[in-house]
């Protein structure tokens, strides 16, 4: 799959600071030091429905570690994928009557839109299921070979006790993880199962369903946390830098995929780093696709919305919050913006070298985007109120606000 034209990071004077980011394995905070080239994956959408603010929230959270990344002069290497089959896009291709290679498409196309205007960094492999299904039939069969892994009447099913490390993503104990697994797609009720919680590797074909050549696994296809896994050891290996989703993802999924990971090569840890966004909500309740409580990023651009707008008012969330979708968070951030703009429009001001290291600063805490946002407020104000004789300022700042935090001005 193509991903979506990438949005030029301008360079800035000095350099970045390593970035301090709340690690979910050891439920502590870490100081990440990758090599010349930082490798992370981030769980892309299921597209069967438009990007919502809770998506975009999670996106950004992972755009900006590579912003800081970017910062240090270092490169990236960032993978993401599409789960363009799975059950809730069956089902919803099967109620609205529709192809769902067809929806896959449309919403997936929808998405490149909202994340090339909201300027999120292009992965560099944007990878799809159904297009790494050869790759993940002999991972499968590995597993199985290994012992790993059990037909289950056709299906296949991976079996968590063979990774010594299983639970040391998200330190669950077994009950939370079997409602969990009940909740986000397992099947822990289903009789003949070594453990309730073993998540399906490859799923044998079923009427009226989509399937695929599995050699000697038969026709069918394949698990969720498999996918992610054959999509990211293929592009980044073992033991790359940072695997990111939002917090919905930690049990099952990354816990799954981390152990088909450790299971199939033997060494630990998938990722070095787990890290997770918080849920937004509306109305209370988390915004999800099934629920149906969703404000769409595409639906507030066509009424008019401006995307840096959009982008100002995920930014003015911590990342690892969950929060709440109001009207007024998007006004607030329009407000912002206009402040910005006119700040940055004046042909001098004040210097604005501190304001840059204030920013580094904020996002290497833990990507602490409010602070961030809270620091260029003040200098837009006494910009505003006093002005200053920098001839460099305003064009500091505009490239610190883009280079860092994705907006344009
Ligand atoms: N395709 C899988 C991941 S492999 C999936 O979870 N797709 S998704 O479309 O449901 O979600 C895409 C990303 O958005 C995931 O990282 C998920 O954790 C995140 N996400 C979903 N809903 C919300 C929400 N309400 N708030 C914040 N992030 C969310
Ligand atoms: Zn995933």
């Amino acid at each position: 799959m193509h991903a979506w034209p990438a949005s030029e990071v301008p360079a800035l004077p000095g350099t970045g600071r390593d970035l301090r980011i709340h690690d979910t394995a050891t439920d502590g905070r870490v100081t990440l030091t990758p090599g010349p080239v930082a490798r992370i994956y981030v769980c892309g959408i299921t597209p069967y429905d438009a990007t919502h603010m809770g998506h975009a929230a999670t996106y950004n959270a992972f755009d900006l570690v590579q912003r800081v990344w970017l910062d240090t002069k270092r490169q990236v290497h960032y993978v993401q994928n599409v789960t363009d089959v799975d059950d809730p896009l069956l089902e919803r291709a099967v109620r609205d009557g529709i192809d769902w290679t067809g929806l896959a498409e449309r919403e997936t196309a929808l998405f490149r839109e909202d994340m090339t205007a909201l300027r999120m960094l292009p992965p560099k492999q944007y990878i799809g299921a159904v297009e790494a299904i050869p790759g993940i039939v002999p991972l499968v069969e590995r597993l199985r070979d290994a012992g790993a892994a059990y037909d289950l009447d056709g299906d296949v099913y991976f079996s968590v006790e063979s990774d010594p490390h299983f639970g040391e993503v998200s330190h669950y104990d077994a009950e939370v993880m079997r409602a969990l697994s009940a909740e986000r797609g397992g099947d822990p009720e289903r009789p003949g199962k070594k453990n309730p919680l073993d998540p399906m590797l490859w799923m044998a074909a079923r009427e009226g369903e989509p399937s695929w050549d599995g050699g000697s696994l038969g026709r069918g296809r394949p698990g969720w946390h498999i996918e992610c896994v054959a999509i990211a050891l293929d592009h980044l290996g073992m033991g790359f830098d940072v695997q990111g989703g939002g917090s919905d993802l930690v049990f099952p999924h990354h816990e799954m995929g981390a152990s088909h990971a450790q299971a199939l090569t033997g060494e630990h840890p998938f990722a070095k780093t787990y890290v997770h966004a918080g849920m937004v909500g509306l109305d209370g309740e988390k915004m999800s696709k099934s629920k149906g409580n969703l404000v769409f990023v595409s639906a507030l651009r066509r009424q008019g919305a401006d995307p840096a707008a959009i982008r100002l008012a995920l930014l003015a969330h911590h990342y690892r919050a969950d929060w709440e979708w109001t009207d007024q968070v998007l006004r607030d951030a329009e407000e912002r913006l206009a402040n910005w703009r006119a700040a940055v429009s004046r042909p001098d001001g004040l210097p604005a070298d501190a304001l840059l290291e204030e920013v580094r600063e904020a996002l290497a805490d833990d990507l602490d985007s409010p602070a961030a946002l809270a620091a260029v407020d003040r200098w837009a104000a006494a910009q505003q109120a006093d002005g200053g004789a920098d001839e460099s300022a305003p064009g500091l700042v505009s490239r610190t606000v883009d280079a860092l935090l994705g907006v344009a001005l």
